[in-house]
């Protein structure tokens, strides 16, 4: 890419601020940050920046909006929806909050945990459970995602059933706007109501309204046991029933339930070493159930050990197991977290994140699947997970033995409008968890309701006038006005 002369003043300026751990143009530098998680979308950037405090995030913003030029904020670059990942045409900085990953204080009397934005969600859970309390929100990336991306992208996971999404558990924010300006929402308050929330507002906004800097976060008393099932069972209706069944069984102790077809396990065998099958025999379909129990409350694997062994006899679940330590636990739960490796191991598929209502999800599943599957002959379908939120991961394999990468580039398009049209048709969301970024724009600026989308863009034009805030993300640009 040619740098005009005022791009090269802005970034001599910005290398002046940053210093050489800060500031990097260095080709090999910048590689992993040009291209998802999935190594679908490939951008380009003029340089890494990496801020070491707000201050300097500050200074980024303001000088960038004097030189009209797009930020791009990167955390762990683990979306799902090339979300991080900088455009494939002009200009654009890579703003990573990767250095600041200061836990700034955890108060178990509060309940909040105040962390920089770039602290991983491992990290945080690790410092929210050295002092007796835990961060109930947890998914596979936790290694590498950060407090910065999950609130932006309004992240979900394997809680949500009992503890509610990202928004649930921000209880403030720090963020630099987009003209430079820091708004401190950072108190922590139980209750605001000093109008328009902010802090809701920029979680989820995926980086086009400004940059996170820090993050008060809502926290919960550490558990006292924990027991993990596995049950083999012939439908997704069938695994609905249970999760209502294990419910009413385990006193509302249920905070996990993930949907694991056969397909899904199969992958993770083949693809994860250290990983065995968890029941005996094969079954077209599973759920991972977690059940938790506070300090001194009776341990909840008897509870659901009983149920499950009733289910069995009633004839609606195949065959259980429940973890009998925590080796035992952690290795169920690898199974269910392992599957996006397993699929990206495997090859390319259209990835989607759908919704719909959740009694609904079973036969969602079911009609969407012979409906892709007739449509577009010889493509496999693997749908999984959060069946309790009615969120499925609606996913697409190219046909075996089709190259992947050519398959998705000529008929992903094709197959993503298919599944969103089925998905919108069933009144349901195209984004349950994992957000717009680059890969649903279109899809999205097709079906969202246009006073969504109206309402959407005046408050990007409100807030990022020159809309230089991850630009190409979410917002779909409004449509040319007609000829005259
Ligand atoms: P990035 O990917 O770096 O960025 C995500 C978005 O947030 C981008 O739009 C970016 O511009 C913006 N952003 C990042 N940091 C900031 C900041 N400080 N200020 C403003 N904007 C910012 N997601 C789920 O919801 N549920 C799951 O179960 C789940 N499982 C996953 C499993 C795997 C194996 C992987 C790879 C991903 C998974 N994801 C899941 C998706 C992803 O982990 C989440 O979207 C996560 O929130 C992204 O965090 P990140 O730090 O990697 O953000
Ligand atoms: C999960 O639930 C993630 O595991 C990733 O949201 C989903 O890889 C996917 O499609
Ligand atoms: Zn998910």
């Amino acid at each position: 890419m040619t740098i005009d002369h005022e791009d090269a003043a802005l970034l001599a300026g910005l290398e002046a601020l940053l210093g050489p751990r800060g500031f990097t143009r260095d080709p090999d530098d910048l590689a992993p940050w040009l291209v998802d998680w999935r190594g679908r979308v490939r951008g380009q950037a003029l340089a890494l920046l990496s801020p070491a405090d707000a201050g300097q995030v500050a200074a980024i913003v303001r000088a960038a909006a004097t030189a009209r030029m797009p930020l791009v904020p990167q955390g762990g670059n683990t979306s799902m929806v090339a979300g991080a990942t900088p455009p494939a045409h002009g200009r654009a900085l890579i703003v990573s909050l990767r250095r600041m990953r200061a836990i700034l204080g955890v108060s178990p009397e509060d309940g909040v945990a105040i962390v920089e934005a770039g602290v991983t969600l491992s990290a945080l859970h690790e410092a929210a459970e050295a002092v007796g309390m835990r961060f109930p929100l947890s998914l596979a990336a936790k290694g590498t995602a950060t407090i910065g991306g999950l609130i932006s992208t309004n992240a979900g996971g394997t809680q949500v059933l009992r503890f509610g999404p990202m928004r649930a558990l921000v209880l403030g924010v720090e963020a630099v706007l987009p003209d430079g300006a820091r708004f401190d929402g950072l108190s922590a308050l139980r209750k605001d109501n000093r109008g328009y929330d902010l802090r809701q507002l920029l979680g989820g906004a995926e980086g086009t309204l400004g940059i996170i800097t820090a993050a008060a976060l809502r926290l919960v008393p550490a558990i006292g046991a924990r027991a993990v099932g596995w049950a083999g069972l012939e439908t997704p209706q069938a695994a609905l029933g249970l999760l209502r069944r294990l419910e009413a069984a385990t006193g509302a102790a249920v905070e996990s339930f993930e949907l694991v077809p056969e397909v899904a396990l199969d992958l993770v065998l083949r693809h994860i070493p250290g990983t065995r099958a968890p029941l005996a025999g094969r079954h077209r379909w599973n759920v991972l159930v977690e059940a938790t129990a506070p300090t001194g409350a009776p341990d909840p694997a008897g509870a659901l050990g009983a149920a499950l062994a009733q289910a069995i006899d009633d004839g609606l679940v195949a065959d259980a197991t429940v973890s009998a330590s925590e080796a035992q636990a952690e290795a169920l739960w690898k199974l269910r977290e392992s599957i996006s490796e397993a699929e990206r191991a495997d090859g390319m598929a259209a990835k989607h994140d759908v919704a719909v209502p959740v009694s609904a999800m079973p036969g969602f599943i079911e009609s969407a699947r012979q409906a892709v599957e007739a449509r577009f002959p010889t493509t496999r379908v693997i749908a999984f997970g959060h069946l309790g939120d009615g969120n499925v991961h609606f996913n697409v394999r190219a046909p075996m033995g089709e190259d992947g990468r050519a398959w998705l580039a000529r008929e992903g398009a094709g197959v993503s409008a298919f599944v969103h049209d089925l998905t919108v048709a069933a009144g349901g969301s195209i984004s349950a968890e994992h957000g717009i970024g680059q890969t649903k724009l279109a899809d999205y600026a097709r079906l969202a309701d246009p006073a969504r989308l109206a309402a959407q863009r005046a408050i990007k034009a409100a807030l990022d006038p020159l809309g230089l805030m991850n630009p190409g993300k979410l917002v779909p640009l409004a449509p040319e006005p007609p000829a005259p």
